[in-house]
């Protein structure tokens, strides 16, 4: 299936969604009649019920992300009703935790989850699925021993994260000269797609033979990030780029460096694409960023929901887009 999407990255996002709908729809299962999550249950009569849980609504990804789900809802009303979710604050896995209780307390058919910690999640999905709740992962992959270890399989529907950064990283890299320090500022350590943007930022810095200077996470928010930029300028002033694992922390990033006079000399590249990046990518202040099409990725997770649901699906993993962002490319759209 990564043969084929990889094939598919150069359509317009609209027909690739088109295209990767029936992809799933290609990956029936014919010996399941009903969905091995289900344990074994008929899928259920009338419309069913899909519920989003995602991370927190303070950032502007998953607030596009929600809108991309509500909207195919409205299109589809006949089809599903959606319950959308979310935290407040980034770090707050315990509430995650008690939303999915709630989501197959309230008899939902489905969970579509964006999750906050690829390990503490599980057993609160297990729990769903025992139920029989359809479970999708979508955004930030579950981590795959501790499915093992459980003897479970949660698909994953969603971008590849090394490679995205990699492209993020390349791309600064290229402005940058051999042995250059540059620094990176990681999402949250638990979460496995914080874990691959970072290996992607040093396949990209270690190929183009920059020096690491420091890295640290910024807990994938704004304030924290600021506080890491400036410490990290300040013990380190030569530092010529810091790489964000998130768009939200390198608004963050670029706020500590006009504030320490640097916003000129040193290169700032995030990922998502959220508006606000995009407003300081056309300014010069940030370089580049990775769209994982935010819109469209509870939309995939939710097709495949409803896929399962109608025994049309396995639990397989599934690839969805994610493209390099640049001050061109955004004038060129
Ligand atoms: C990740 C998303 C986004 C986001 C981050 C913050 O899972 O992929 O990059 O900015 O969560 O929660």
């Amino acid at each position: 299936m990564r043969g084929i999407i990889g094939s598919l990255k150069t359509m317009p996002v609209c027909l690739l969604a088109a295209a990767l709908i029936a992809l799933v729809a290609g990956c029936g299962n014919p010996q399941t009649a009903s969905s091995p999550d289900r344990g074994g249950a008929p899928a259920p009569a009338g419309k069913p019920r899909v519920a989003l849980i995602m991370k927190s609504l303070a950032n502007e990804f998953f607030l596009t992300m929600e809108e991309g789900a509500k909207a195919h809802q409205a299109a589809h009303a006949a089809s599903y009703d959606l319950i959308a979710q979310g935290i407040k604050d980034e770090r707050d896995v315990n509430r995650q935790v008690q939303l999915v209780e709630q989501m197959v307390a309230q008899g939902v058919d489905a969970i579509v989850i964006a999750p906050a910690d690829s390990k503490l999640l599980v057993a609160a999905c297990q729990k769903a699925m025992d139920a029989g709740v359809v479970v999708v992962n979508i955004d930030n992959k579950f981590d795959t021993e501790v499915l093992t270890e459980r003897g479970i399989a949660i698909p994953f529907v969603g971008p590849d994260n090394r490679k995205g950064a990699r492209l993020v990283g390349d791309y600064v890299a290229a402005r940058l000269s051999e042995g250059d320090p540059v620094a990176i500022v990681e999402g949250i350590p638990t979460a496995f797609n914080a874990i691959q943007r970072k290996l992607g930022f040093e396949d990209a810095i270690n190929a183009a033979g920059l020096k690491i200077a420091a890295a640290q996470s910024g807990s994938w928010e704004t304030s924290k990030a600021n506080q890491v930029v400036s410490a990290m300028i300040t013990e380190n002033p030569g530092i010529k780029a810091f790489f964000c694992a998130n768009d939200s922390m390198a608004l963050g990033a670029v706020a500590a460096l006009r504030a320490a006079g640097k916003l000129d000399s040193v290169m700032v590249a995030g990922f998502d694409n959220i508006s606000a990046a995009q407003e300081l990518l056309r300014k010069g202040e940030i370089v580049a960023t990775a769209d994982q099409h935010a819109d469209q990725l509870a939309v995939f997770g939710i097709e495949y929901a409803l896929k399962m649901l109608a025994g049309d699906a396995a639990p397989e993993d599934f690839e969805t887009p994610v493209d390099l962002i640049t001050p061109k490319s955004l004038a060129d759209s």
